[in-house]
Formats: C-alpha cells, structure tokens, sequence
C-alpha cells in the first residue's frame, strides 16, 4: 500500500505531481481557507507525512493523534505553528524551506521601508482619488532611505539579505542578534548594537527575528519609546514580535513617523483593527515570500522533503 500525504491547501497539480508517483496524496478543498482544526486531526489520523502551511496550527494535540506520521513539511522558513517539541517526543521530522525565499522576503522588507518612507501608497490613492490638485513644496514630503541608518533585528539568512541591501542605499547599517556575526561585520562593516542602543540610533528598524516565546512581544511600548519620533518600524516576521496596542498608540501620537506591516498578531487581520484606520500605517497581507519563482521553489522544497522521508533518503532541511 503506498504511503499517505496529506496538503492542507488546495495547490497547483504540476507541484506536487512528483509525490503523486510514490504516495496516494489527498489534498484539502480550498486554496485560501484554512482545514478547520476537526478536519485537521482526522488527516493527521491518517497520514505518513503532512505538507502544511503556517495558518495551520500543529499542536501536540494533532501530533499525538497521528500515529503513521514521519514527517511535517512546513510552506515557510518559520515554523511557529508547529509544536517541535511534541514532534521530536513522537520522533516526527519536521522540515521548513529556507534559503529560497531569502532574497524575495529581504526585498519585500525593502518595498515596505520604500512605501512608508516616501508615502507611496497614500501619494497613490491621492492621485486616483482626485486629491492631486496642485503643487506644494511640503506635498507628501517623506524620508530619505539613502544615507540612513537602519537596524535589523534578527541577524540570519533573511536580515543579513536587507542589510547587504542597505549597502546600496549607502545605509549605516546596525544589527541584534542573539549571537554576533563577526563575518558579517568585517566583510559589510555592519555594527552590532545592544537592542536599546539599534532602537535610538536607527532611522529604520526592521524586524526578522523568529516568534519564539523569547521573542513575543519583543517590541513594546518601552521599546517604541526609544524610537526617534522620525523612526520607520518594518515588522516582515511575525506579527506576535510586535505589541501591536502600543504600535497603534505610537503611530497615532506621532511617537513614531511610520509603519510597515506584512505580519499581524491575528491573519487575514480585521478590517477594524485600530492600525488599518492610520494614514502612516502600509499593510500587506503575508506576502514577504510571493514571488512565482520563489513560491514554485518553497513547493518543490516540500515536494523533496516528503519524498525523502518516504523513500528512506537524506532530508535536506529539517528543523534541528
Ligand atoms: C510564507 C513566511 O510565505 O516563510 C515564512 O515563514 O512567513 C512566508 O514566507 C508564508 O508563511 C506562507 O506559508
């Protein structure tokens, strides 16, 4: 009998026809909603190996009903959603796709820091909505990228790739990391600071950190508050790394100049969340990684993963 694999989104047949020769794969019925947590359980009951996405919440609750499985592919490099620990206890693998998605996700991180530095989409819904009657010389007047300084939290593959982007931009570049990066610092002259000293001295602050229980709420009211008042924050992580009360009273008291948002606390995000009622606020629904190519890469990466495992052969990325 071949093997079981259970995706939880509805994707496109020609990613995932590999698996389709070596396993009987059952695929959820909608591309954008989410398996409602029953329905989740019960395709965990069944499978050896699960391909899921980060909408999905993997407890240790659907790891222990699952008695066959071997393996769990998430479709992103975080793997929040997943519960490792419950996994490894299981001796369930458990593997992300990093490395594709770097440069795509490092390049969003930069439109973001683009938009809220020059007003591009409140410049935008000006000129479709007639507001553009005229010239001043404050019109829309924004920030200057070049020349500044920008803090990157959360050094890895994803933060050094928006730093090296700086550099373009001839951007003095800071970074916090749990582990400093020695390599980095010598080769892009990028300078390491402690979290209170990136969040005073940087023009932009972009956040790459993982959510971790160290990282929830890592940036707070007090944090903010160390901001320059013409302080841009970027968060292309996760939404839980950000107080996001304290970000919306911010950004109202001009505490800070802007935010860039393609994360939330809560996705899709309300339509009533108090951020999306802001002019200085850009939103973006989660698309740090939507490129077609890199999105084509990230499927075949869990395309390779779960024929690995099933096959008995090296799996390439498994989360450690
Ligand atoms: C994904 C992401 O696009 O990789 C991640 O961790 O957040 C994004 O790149 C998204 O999670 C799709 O699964």
């Amino acid at each position: 009998m071949k093997p079981l694999v259970w995706i939880t989104r509805q994707l496109p047949e020609e990613s995932i026809s590999p698996l389709r020769e070596i396993a009987e794969v059952k695929m959820w019925s909608s591309a954008d909603q989410p398996m409602p947590a029953e329905e989740l359980k019960q395709a965990a009951g069944e499978a050896d190996a699960m391909w899921v996405m980060i909408s999905d919440q993997i407890t240790r609750e659907v790891i222990e009903v699952a008695p066959k499985l071997k393996i769990i592919a998430n479709l992103a490099v975080g793997y929040n959603n997943i519960d490792i620990k419950a996994a490894k206890e299981k001796g369930v693998i458990v593997t992300n796709t990093p490395d594709v998605l770097t440069g795509t996700t490092a390049d969003l991180a930069f439109a973001l820091m683009l938009a809220t530095a020059r007003r591009i989409p409140e410049a935008e819904r000006e000129v479709r909505n007639g507001k553009w009657t005229g010239w001043s010389v404050n019109q829309l007047t924004g920030m200057d990228i070049h020349g500044a300084t920008l803090g990157v939290v959360g050094m890895g593959r994803i933060g050094e790739a928006v730093a090296r982007r700086g550099m373009g931009f001839d951007m003095r570049i800071l970074y916090h990391n749990r582990t400093r990066k020695p390599e980095a610092e010598e080769k892009y002259g990028f300078e390491y600071a402690e979290l209170d000293t990136l969040l005073k001295e940087s023009d932009f602050v972009v956040l790459l950190t993982p959510l971790t229980p160290e990282t929830k709420g890592l940036i707070g009211k007090s944090e903010i508050a160390l901001m320059k008042n013409s302080a841009i924050l970027i968060n292309v992580a996760r939404g839980g790394v950000v107080d996001e009360q304290a970000l919306y009273e911010a950004l109202l008291n001009k505490e800070i100049w802007a935010a860039g948002l393609d994360v939330f606390e809560t996705e899709p995000v309300p339509t009533d969340h108090p951020l999306l009622t802001l002019p200085n606020v850009v939103v973006l629904p989660h698309i740090g990684s939507a490129s077609i190519r890199t999105r084509n890469n990230m499927m075949a990466k869990n395309t390779e993963s779960i024929a690995a495992c099933l096959q008995g052969k090296e799996i390439k990325n498994p989360v450690k």
